[in-house]
């Protein structure tokens, strides 16, 4: 396996000054031990992958320094924009280095959302014209490193790492993230389906909280029928905002996780600009991407309530335990417009959390077929 501190050493000694990305399983070790030894001065979680281009763009041309932008290959699709036609050697011309997570590799068994993506990776860097080395375990990662370095200096474009699963050495981070409640997600999740009108379309985000919404369903004896948005981090509040446009008179929840919401917070003044009637948007609110490692997202930082109110939503109500989730959910109930109910919860989950059963499609007709019955 490869070393955390050697790859990190090797970096440093290729002068990279800086590290920003969104966070992946795969490379949450290396991006753990970047965190505790680059600090705040050298490492920047962005609120999505293109952001992070830019970022490292905007870092090199002051600095004259390189960046490196890691991401999961699901970022790639955010970031092929700004790669594309900003750190392009057609237009700007921007070395950086990426280091992708690859999920679903072909031949490694993944989820459903992984496995097209995994499949078409190593194409999309070739179509992108982006020179890329794979990384795993068995690695000679000095080798690499050089070859990767050398091709970036040579086109003074960016090049990418593509990283295979369980490559990088265990390495615990030194840094927890702040415990904003004691309301477990999954425990807000039950709350939630108990509070709700049966008849209200579900629509729930990327990553564990649609894995245990499903789970809580099965335990509860009850059908399949919400909308588990498995891929597409970040744009369940547009989904659901199709929804709701599509059925105005019913219900329509969406769960949403402050990664994915700060992903793509632009859904929020578009939701309030459209003015749904019956729309409820739920954030779960643990300050992290606990679903890809814990990393912190920025969202302690932010006011929700201004935030919501500023882009135009008509309510707001925040909840951290059973007792409060109840209150709260009741002052929003009788609002005609969107409303954002802030539910601050504990990170982590189960470890014997399962996976949905069924498949994406089955999920999207289940739903359908509940629209329509
Ligand atoms: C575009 C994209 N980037 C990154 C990922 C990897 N990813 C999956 S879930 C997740 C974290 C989501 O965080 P949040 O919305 O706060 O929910 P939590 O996991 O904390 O419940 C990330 C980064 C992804 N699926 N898609």
């Amino acid at each position: 396996m490869i070393d955390c501190k050697s790859f990190y050493d090797g970096l440093s000694a290729r002068g990279i000054g800086f590290y920003t990305g969104v966070p992946d399983s795969l490379l949450a070790n290396f991006c753990a031990y970047v965190d505790d030894h680059g600090g705040k001065q050298q490492h920047l979680i962005t609120a999505n992958e293109g952001n992070a281009i830019a970022l490292a763009m905007g870092y090199h041309m002051a600095t004259s320094n390189l960046a490196v932008v890691y991401m999961q290959n699901s970022g790639l699709g955010n970031a092929i924009n700004p790669l594309t036609s900003l750190a392009d050697t057609e237009v700007y011309r921007v070395p950086m280095l990426l280091i992708i997570g690859w999920r679903g590799e072909p031949s490694i068994k993944d989820e459903p959302q992984h496995v097209k993506q995994g499949r078409i990776t190593p194409g999309l860097l070739d179509v992108l014209e982006i020179p890329y080395w794979i990384l795993d375990a068995q690695t000679n990662a000095d080798e690499v490193l050089n070859a990767a370095f050398e091709k970036i200096k040579q086109r003074n474009a960016p090049a990418a790492l593509l990283v295979r699963k369980e490559t990088f050495s265990k390495y615990k981070s030194r840094h927890q993230p702040p415990v904003i409640s004691l309301l477990k997600r999954e425990e807000a999740l039950e709350h939630i389906l108990e509070l709700c009108d049966p008849n209200a379309l579900i629509v729930s985000t990327t990553g564990k909280t649609s894995r245990e919404l499903f789970e809580l369903r099965v335990k509860r004896s009850e059908s399949q029928h919400d909308f588990l948005t498995v891929g597409g981090m970040g744009h369940t509040a547009s989904i659901a905002l199709g929804i709701t446009i599509g059925q105005p008179e019913k219900h329509v929840i969406c769960l949403d996780g402050d990664g994915s919401l700060l992903m793509h917070m632009g859904a929020m003044p578009v939701i309030a600009q459209f003015g749904p009637k019956h729309f409820l948007h739920v954030l779960l609110n643990n300050g992290a991407h606990e679903s890809v490692g814990g990393q912190a997202t920025c969202a302690p930082g932010v006011d929700f309530k201004k935030l919501s109110s500023a882009v135009g939503y008509q309510a707001y109500a925040q909840a951290s335990d059973a007792h409060s989730l109840r209150t709260a959910w009741q002052s929003l109930a009788h609002i005609q417009g969107p409303a954002l109910l802030e539910i601050k919860i504990q990170p982590g989950s189960r470890e014997d959390l399962g996976r949905p059963t069924s498949t994406a499609e089955q999920n999207k007709i289940s739903f359908m077929e509940t629209v329509h019955a």
